[in-house]
């Protein structure tokens, strides 16, 4: 079956290209060109639901959208649905996350707790949406480190890593973070809903 991914944003492409071969290869994801809906819902389920319904009506393809970001718990859960705008009105990552570390240069450990967030919403035209979630707990480095990934990856430390040998995602390789993300974590709830389109 062939279906639509709601996103411009290039690192989500190439994510879930490796997120679906390793689980679903026979789905074949698309890209899509067509207009960028107003993103203006409060929570990544709204904004998710929002880009997935403009493009199953803009193709009449089921839709796949995902809305992320980051939550760091001393902030109330910010920046949230604001992490792509954290530092103004262009998307600048290295703005964002310069921001958000100074926001945190008061807080040590244990409370630069943090977690990555993706919330998918699937549309299936004249049928049905479904909306599922991925959370991948850790913290906040004090300082960015390496090149790898996009957006918060420098300065975001999976929990689970042996203590002495700690790394942040931009350090990690693509294959690892595929592996184990908030992307592939919500990829993997809705699994069991795309049987509904059909093998082939
Ligand atoms: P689309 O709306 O076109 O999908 P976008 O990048 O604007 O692209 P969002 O509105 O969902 O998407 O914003 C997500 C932001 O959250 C993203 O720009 C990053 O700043 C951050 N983010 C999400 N997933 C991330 C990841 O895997 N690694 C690092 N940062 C991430």
């Amino acid at each position: 079956p062939r279906i639509v991914l709601a996103t411009h944003n290039p690192h989500k492409v190439e994510e879930f290209q490796a997120i679906v071969a390793a689980t679903r290869p026979d789905l074949e994801v698309i890209g899509y060109d067509g207009p960028e809906p107003v993103e203006d819902g409060t929570t990544f389920a709204a904004n998710a639901l929002i880009k997935a319904r403009a493009a199953a009506a803009h193709t009449g393809l089921p839709a796949l959208a995902d809305d992320s970001g980051i939550s760091v718990d001393v902030l109330g859960g910010s920046p949230g649905v604001f992490s792509a705008y954290w530092a103004g009105h262009r998307k600048d990552a290295v703005a964002n996350l310069e921001l958000l570390l100074d926001q945190l240069s008061d807080i040590a450990d244990p409370h630069r707790t943090a977690q990555f967030v993706s919330t998918i919403a699937l549309v299936v035209p004249d049928a049905a949406e479904h909306v599922v979630e991925g959370v991948w707990p850790g913290r906040l480095a004090t300082s960015p480190a390496g090149a790898g990934g996009f957006g918060y990856d420098p300065v975001f430390i999976p929990d689970g890593q042996a203590s002495d040998a700690e790394r942040t995602v931009g350090e990690w390789t693509a294959d690892e973070k595929n592996a184990l993300s908030h992307r592939a974590r919500a990829f993997a709830a809705l699994v069991p809903l795309l049987e509904q389109l059909g093998r082939d």
